[in-house]
């Protein structure tokens, strides 16, 4: 009885190392998880959270009651910080902006996006009704759907973790996902990754496989966001069992793409300004010349490439040999053009009293102007007197213009259009040489991006008096 139960226990081990060989096939075989190294990848981009802040020229975090899901927090930069290598985003109970608890929220929106590849975020999750921990992407066009969730999960359920994609167009929605159950993930640190090629989406759980979708997959780069909301239609609200601060620690993010004979990855960076290439493609020939235009943002001079390229040229050409990573510096620009004092002249609506137009040209990022949810919209500005229009800055909300005019008049009664787009991109927009001479201009939002209204944090001018 008792060789046979060794027997029997050997058999079992035999299987189960037979078994979690055939489950380690489908994901990344040889890692190290010091390095990140996989054989036949690349490590594009990636944030091992070592130094002492966040850093910026990677990440953007949140400062805003943002309205979508009913959700209860405010996400503050406060709530977001680095620690002995890891990124922590902490929820707690105070109020904010309006919102009885804070949060963290931060994203790669404007600062890296990419097309095809495999994430991988190792992270412990926080726990307790009303939190919702989550590691996901979103199209750079701005648009929703679709949507990527790489991990959700439910604080009241800490031991289940959803995996879900979303497409369609708004609002015919559709959506396939996996719930996996397993340990209480907010006990310690687990790998979330998903891998994403022109056929399909997977998503994995330490290194196994449990969804894969290929009825819908995406043709465009996407961006990173790491959270926890806390509240909403979802989760519900937080209970008197809820323990309050909790931590959302994340060790790693990082981001591989295939190693493909012959071809090599472009990966740009940088803070206060952006970088146009052309031609802008996810992959480059050996050889291919491209050329790469360091685009300050208003207040802000390029001063030097880094990297893999050291170069004070704009725009830079180069020939790829090899992969490159390449940061553009800017510095401040003493002789930029100053910001122009402006007062509202007059407004389509507003959605509420604390959402009125004053509050687009208030100098503070936290305050807003939000428009009724109809197209179109519009928010005119009067400067004071004939001023020499250089630029402006939209800083928009969530809810942004997909297709919008910039309009300037002397008599706040005849509107010439000196700029005007349909592909709005949301988030903060600048847009230069306008050299327009008036006393008055304007937004006229033509088509919103969402379904709300049309969302500024703040409508800037920059030029002189005349
Ligand atoms: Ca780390
Ligand atoms: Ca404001």
């Amino acid at each position: 009885m008792n060789h046979m139960r060794t027997n029997k226990t050997l058999k079992i081990k035999i299987i189960l190392i037979f078994l979690s060989l055939i489950a380690c096939n489908s994901c990344l075989a040889q890692t190290d998880i010091s390095t990140g190294s996989h054989e036949g990848w690349y490590l594009l981009w990636h944030d091992e959270f070592e130094g002492k802040v966040l850093d910026e020229s990677k990440w953007r975090a949140e400062d805003a009651a943002l309205t979508k899901n009913n959700e209860m927090q405010y996400y503050t930069p406060e709530d977001v910080w680095l620690d002995n290598g890891f990124l922590v985003l902490r929820s707690e109970k105070r109020s904010m902006g309006k919102r009885m608890y804070t949060s963290g929220l931060v994203e790669t929106r404007n600062k890296f996006v990419f097309q095809y590849g495999r994430v991988e975020i190792r992270a412990q999750v926080p726990q307790g009704k009303g939190l919702l921990p989550a590691h996901w992407m979103l199209p750079a066009t701005g648009l929703w759907p679709p949507e990527i969730d790489i991990m959700e999960v439910l604080g009241h359920q800490p031991n289940v973790v959803h995996m879900t994609a979303h497409w369609g167009v708004w609002p015919d929605r559709e959506k396939k996902g996996e719930m996996f159950m397993g340990s209480d993930f907010s006990q310690d640190f687990h790998e979330y990754a998903m891998e994403w090629d022109k056929d399909s989406i997977k998503w994995f759980v330490d290194g196994k496989q449990h969804l894969e979708v290929d009825e819908y997959v995406p043709h465009e780069p996407f961006y990173i966001i790491l959270n926890t909301a806390v509240g909403g239609d979802w989760p519900g609200s937080p209970n008197s069992k809820t323990q309050f601060p909790q931590e959302h620690k994340i060790d790693y993010v990082r981001v591989y793409v295939p190693e493909i004979p012959g071809k090599y990855y472009l990966n740009v960076m940088a803070e206060n300004g952006k970088v146009d290439v052309l031609p802008k493609l996810t992959v480059y020939p050996k050889n291919k010349k491209i050329k790469l235009w360091a685009r300050p943002q208003i207040g802000y001079k390029f001063s030097t490439w880094s990297g893999d390229i050291k170069s004070p040229k704009n725009p830079l050409v180069l020939s790829m040999k090899e992969h490159k990573q390449i940061i553009a510096n800017f510095i401040p620009d003493e002789n930029a053009w100053k910001k122009l004092a402006a007062k509202i002249s007059k407004v389509s609506s507003s959605e509420a009293e604390d959402l009125s137009a004053r509050y687009a040209i208030d100098n503070n990022l936290k305050t807003r102007w939000s428009s009724a949810f109809s197209d179109p919209q519009w928010l005119q500005i009067d400067l004071g007197k004939k001023c020499l229009i250089k630029a402006v800055r939209l800083n928009w909300e969530t809810a942004f213009a997909r297709a919008y005019k910039i309009q300037v008049s002397d008599d706040a009664k005849d509107w010439k259009t000196i700029y005007s787009t349909s592909r709005g991109q949301g988030a903060i927009e600048e847009i230069k040489d306008l050299n327009a001479k008036a006393r008055y201009i304007a937004i006229y939002g033509i088509t919103r991006a969402r379904e709300f209204g049309y969302s500024l944090w703040e409508f800037e001018v920059f030029g002189k008096e005349l």
